[in-house]
């Protein structure tokens, strides 16, 4: 490893690590919202690559507002010999443009590329000559050894170019998830700029707020996500309070936002989790995501009692066809009961419902819109159905010739991508758009939400959201040519349909 040097063209990093620019267009219903997180996965390879010794730099090209030209000149001048990014789908076609920066300004940098969609497409990142190396999964060890110089065919989870023409990707086995999550440090936020970042709003209580996980992975069957069937594992309650100590000591954190699956679906860890808080006596707000199958009264109160002031559910649909569709075919009267259980928790629910599922008629999604509204949740999120590449969903859809386009820009949830025999992508926007205005311009709710402001800041936010809503719209692309256009049957397109839910522990 070479020391640090401040001159000009010589590196004083090891690894360069970069969150590429995130596309933020018009109708997306983010626009307007200024919000963004610390890119998790990037600092959690950080901590690791630190710990063992390496000098690392973290650009967030989209919280620090950054340009392609000042990456450029960043590289240029550090000329770090290892350059990493992560990637979401919508990223993906951005990352490609970086690497070309990096390979243009620093020929010797290797470029490595990790995230959901390299986990994904592999073969499609590494088309791409200026991206020497993909991580799939989990990305704190295999990048680690590749760093520090073990033989590309032994890191478990690696793709790269190989010489056998016959192969010219190679795919290494998938490297075992790692098991011993405590063994990981705290992702490396001493390398960002707190002060950046600021959740969703509505999401966060008080500020500064930081995300961060206990589990990781999902027993969950979803056909549209990434998530569905992946190892299972949680770090130790006292571990993660540990922790969120050290950050209230380092960074005054006072909010928490567990990005983790589904958080509740390790009971006895949670629900310890909770008690060390109050124990302990930690001023500390939070919220997380769950499903509305692995919530108990007793789990709630305590999870309140700790600080917990808002839980995000994924209802997809009121439509049981659909559900069944989708393979998250949990029962409305049961989502119904849990959203009142939290509620009565005193903890606020922020509800997610999809628009554009296989299935989905103009009446599933009216069905939907009555369900959200009778519902009441304390928030509503409208997506439209998204099928990312490494899902089922997107097998399928592909399969079937469904995919309007495979532009990946246009993957970002605000986008009708699918073009589905039951209902057209206009009326889906159509619908989309009349669900936001028919959630959030209710006399009720607006009186609901007048009456919690609390701070000049809240007004604002709420304005901000408003406003957002009020101009949302989706964008319809035209049919890729040559798609092929076939009727499907919705009964029986992803098997095991009924599959159980995940039992929580
Ligand atoms: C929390 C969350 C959010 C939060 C915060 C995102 C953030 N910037 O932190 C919010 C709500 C803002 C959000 C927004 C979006 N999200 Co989101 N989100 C998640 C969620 C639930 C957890 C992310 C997380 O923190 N994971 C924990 C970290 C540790 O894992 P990780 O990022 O995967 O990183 C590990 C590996 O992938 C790898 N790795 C990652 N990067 C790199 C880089 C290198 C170099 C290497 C070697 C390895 C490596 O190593 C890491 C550590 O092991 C995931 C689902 C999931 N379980 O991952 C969806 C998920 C990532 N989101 C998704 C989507 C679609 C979005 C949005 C596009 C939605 C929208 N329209 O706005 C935006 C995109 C915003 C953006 N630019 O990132 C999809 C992505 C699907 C896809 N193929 O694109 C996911 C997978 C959910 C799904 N549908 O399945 N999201
Ligand atoms: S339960 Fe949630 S995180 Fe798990 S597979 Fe389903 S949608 Fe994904």
């Amino acid at each position: 490893m070479r020391s640090a040097d401040g001159s000009t063209g010589i590196a004083t990093v090891d690894i360069l690590l970069i969150n590429p620019p995130w596309i933020t267009k018009d109708g997306n219903i983010w626009h307007g919202v200024k919000s963004t997180s610390p890119p998790l996965g990037l600092l959690y390879v950080a901590a690791y690559a630190e710990e063992r010794g390496y000098t690392v730099h973290v650009m967030d090209v989209n919280a620090e507002q950054l340009h392609f030209e000042d990456i450029e000149r960043f590289v240029a001048d550090q000329q770090p010999p290892w350059v990493g990014m992560t990637a979401v789908t919508a990223q993906i076609i951005n990352t490609h443009r970086v690497a070309g920066i990096i390979k243009r300004v620093s020929p010797a940098s290797k470029v490595v590329v990790g995230g959901v969609h390299a986990t994904a497409m592999p073969d499609e990142v590494l088309r791409e000559a200026n991206v020497d190396y993909v991580v799939r999964g989990e990305g704190e060890i295999p990048f680690f050894e590749l760093i520090s110089g073990k033989a590309p065919a032994e890191i478990g989870g690696l793709s790269f170019r190989g010489s056998n023409p016959l192969q010219p990707i190679v795919h290494n086995p998938m490297a075992e998830p790692i098991t011993d999550l405590d063994s990981l440090p705290t992702p490396a936020y001493h390398l960002i700029r707190f002060d950046l970042y600021k959740p969703a709003v509505g999401a966060y209580r008080r500020l500064p707020s930081i995300n961060m996980t206990m589990t990781r992975g999902c027993p969950g069957k979803c056909t549209f996500c990434n998530s569905a069937e992946t190892a299972l594992r949680t770090r130790s309650a006292r571990h993660v309070v540990d922790e969120i100590e050290k950050l209230q000591d380092r960074y005054g954190i006072r909010e928490v936002s567990f990005y983790d699956d589904t958080l509740t679906i390790f009971k006895p860890q949670v629900a310890e989790m909770c008690d060390l808080i109050i124990e302990r006596g930690i001023d500390l707000t939070w919220s997380c995501f769950a499903r509305t199958d692995c919530v108990s009264p007793p789990l709630l109160g305590k999870m309140r009692a700790a600080g917990c002031h808002q839980i995000l559910f994924g209802i997809e649909s009121a439509d049981a066809e659909i559900l069944r569709n989708i393979r998250k075919p949990i029962d409305i009267e049961q989502t119904r009961k849990a959203v009142r259980m939290v509620q009565d928790a005193g903890i606020a629910v922020r509800a997610a419902f999809m628009f554009g599922n296989p299935g989905e008629t103009v009446e599933s999604m009216r069905r939907t819109i009555d369900f959200a509204i009778d519902l009441d949740p304390d928030i509503a999120i409208f997506n439209i159905t998204t099928p990312y590449p490494g899902t089922q969903m997107f097998d399928w859809a592909l399969r079937k010739g469904y995919l309007r386009t495979l532009n990946w820009n246009d993957y970002d949830l605000a986008n009708s991508v699918l073009e589905l025999p039951t209902v057209s992508s206009a009326e889906i926007n159509r619908m989309y758009k009349v669900a936001y205005r028919e959630f959030f311009f209710r006399p009720s709710y607006l009186l609901r939400r007048l009456l919690k402001m609390r701070s000049w800041d809240d007004i604002k936010c709420n304005v901000r959201a408003l406003r957002s809503v009020m101009f949302t719209k989706a964008t319809v692309r035209p049919p890729s040519n040559g798609r092929e256009k076939t009727a499907g049957t919705w009964t029986s397109l992803f098997g095991d349909r009924a599959a159980p839910t995940p039992a929580c522990t």
